[in-house]
């Protein structure tokens, strides 16, 4: 009996391997509220069930600098000081992850801002909720397009 190969494409030619000029990156951030709760594993895994390369991960605890950069659109909003309250209570996991469309794709895994309305399958939806605090707490941070993601990694991963 003779062994043969059962596959005709090459193990290197799979699309879990293919990068190209389409690939795209975006960050994610796993909130104190998500790592306080033992979500960032689920966070991960989503991110892998869905077929995207993890690029970086790091926990790291935020600065107030970095937050009034990360969230330079938001700064002078009602819920600015509250939200940098909260993104300073607690480790954040940070993540660049990659593939084709990923920011978008991201930004579906992780469901609306508000978690009450966000879809059940979603990060928000299901692992969410609305509570009586000064800011919306809904679990995770997805770059809202690839310019955005482009300066987030450079806030978040200097070195990547
Ligand atoms: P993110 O930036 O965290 O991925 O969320 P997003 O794009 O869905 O929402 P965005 O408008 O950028 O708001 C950033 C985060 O601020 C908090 N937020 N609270 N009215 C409120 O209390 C309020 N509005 C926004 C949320 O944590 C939101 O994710
Ligand atoms: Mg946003």
């Amino acid at each position: 009996m003779t062994t043969q190969k059962t596959s005709a494409t090459p193990a290197n030619a799979t699309p879990e391997s293919a990068t190209s000029a389409s690939t795209e990156r975006t960050l994610v951030l796993v909130k104190p509220d998500g790592v306080r709760r033992g979500l960032a594993g689920e966070v991960l895994r989503r991110l892998e069930a869905k077929g995207y390369a993890l690029a970086g991960v790091e926990l790291v605890t935020a600065t107030p600098e970095l937050l009034a950069q990360h969230y330079a659109e938001h700064v002078g909003k009602p819920f600015y000081q509250p939200l940098v309250d909260f993104m300073l209570s607690g480790p954040i996991l940070a993540v660049v992850a990659e593939g084709q469309r990923v920011v978008e794709g991201f930004r579906s895994l992780a469901g609306a801002t508000d978690p009450t309305a966000a879809a059940p399958g979603t990060i928000r939806g299901d692992f969410a909720r609305t509570w009586d605090t000064p800011v919306i707490q809904n679990i995770v941070h997805g770059s809202d397009s690839p310019e955005s993601a482009a300066r987030e990694i450079a806030l978040w991963f200097p070195r990547l």
